[in-house]
């Protein structure tokens, strides 16, 4: 594994900050969808946080973000402001997707992140087409595409990756293996459970990172970023991590003990993790007390906007349907 990221007391906080405001959003969009506020699906990230903010830190303005249907972390790391996603959970016309998409479908071509999608494998070679668009308009981008370890079992994924190294396309691949997919471990469902080897017979460079660690995550994404980012191909990463809440909300999670999951967040939590190290770091516990103080009033005030903006006009029903003809 790639060396861990010496982040100065400066870069670290801001990794807390950003941890801790995806935390805090998922959360409160847990609390919104039980008061009944939030229709359709929605799959919280909490837990995950350590992959998106590691990431996101190692990447340039030119890079593309592609992702599943776990995404609301991956969308405030990418910029677009927590009461553009909350009120799309809440279906508000003032939400990223006008309050027609919800949580599954988001978009923002303004923040280069490209969905946003519930067709689980899907974004492998949306993310692969993504990556040739980069490397034709020679922009210097690499699409950075986020799938799962049950994805990751999908046949799409491999025509994806067999082009993708052909081609020595600009993508890092990113599995983000949680353990399960909907209710499945991964060693009931993987013949191959080293996921970050899937790619080997298609010569896809692989790593497997700590994904609870923030700095781990940095670490080796500089690595695979330098790798991609000199013409060399995809990387292929596979972030070892955990979901602490069901599937999706209406998921009680049975196929797993309780003690597991307290297990983890006692012991590997990476936003407790980040914390311990900023204390030995000299920050005090008043200003982390302000941090969270901060994140709690704007993942507030983004809850307070996404019940009251108004919902969508009637005759929003039937724009973006099509666009244009083919
Ligand atoms: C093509 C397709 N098959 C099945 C489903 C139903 N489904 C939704 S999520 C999911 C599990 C995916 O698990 P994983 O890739 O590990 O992602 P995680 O939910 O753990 O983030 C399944 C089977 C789907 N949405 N699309
Ligand atoms: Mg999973």
């Amino acid at each position: 594994m790639p060396d861990r990221y010496e982040a100065s007391k400066d870069e670290l906080t801001d990794f807390y900050r950003q941890m801790l405001t995806i935390r805090r959003f998922e959360e409160k969009a847990g609390q919104l969808y039980g008061m009944g506020l939030i229709g359709g699906f929605c799959h919280l990230y909490i837990g995950q946080e350590a992959v998106v903010t590691g990431i996101q830190s190692a990447m340039s303005k030119a890079d593309s973000v592609i992702g599943g249907y776990r995404v609301h972390g991956h969308m405030l790391a990418c910029g677009i402001p927590a009461k553009a996603v909350m009120s799309e959970l809440t279906g508000r016309a003032a939400g990223i997707s006008k309050g027609k998409g919800g949580s599954m479908h988001m978009f923002s071509t303004e923040h280069k992140f490209y969905g946003g999608h519930g067709i689980v494998g899907a974004p492998v070679p949306l993310g692969a087409g993504l990556a040739f668009a980069h490397k034709y308009q020679e922009d210097g981008g690499v699409a950075v595409c986020y799938f799962g370890d049950g994805a990751a079992n999908q046949g799409q994924v491999y025509e994806a990756f067999n082009m993708a190294e052909l081609w020595k396309l600009p993508v890092l691949f990113i599995i983000e293996n949680n353990q399960y997919a909907m209710g499945t471990s991964v060693n009931r469902a993987s013949a191959e459970d080293q996921l970050y080897r899937r790619g080997e017979s298609f010569r896809i460079e692989g790593l497997q990172v700590n994904g609870m660690d923030v700095c781990d995550v940095r670490g080796a994404a500089d690595v695979a970023l330098k790798w991609v980012r000199e013409g060399n191909g995809p990387v292929l990463m596979e972030l070892m991590t955990y979901r602490y809440r069901g599937h999706s909300m209406s998921d009680p999670a049975k196929y797993r003990s309780r003690e597991e999951v307290q297990d983890v967040r006692t012991k590997r939590d990476p936003i407790e993790a980040a914390k311990q190290q900023l204390l030995e770091m000299g920050v005090s516990e008043d200003d982390l007390k302000a941090i969270e103080k901060d994140i709690r009033a704007e993942v507030n005030e983004a809850a307070d906007f996404a019940e009251q903006t108004p919902e969508p006009e009637l005759d929003e029903l039937y724009t973006d349907v099509l666009v244009g003809n083919y």
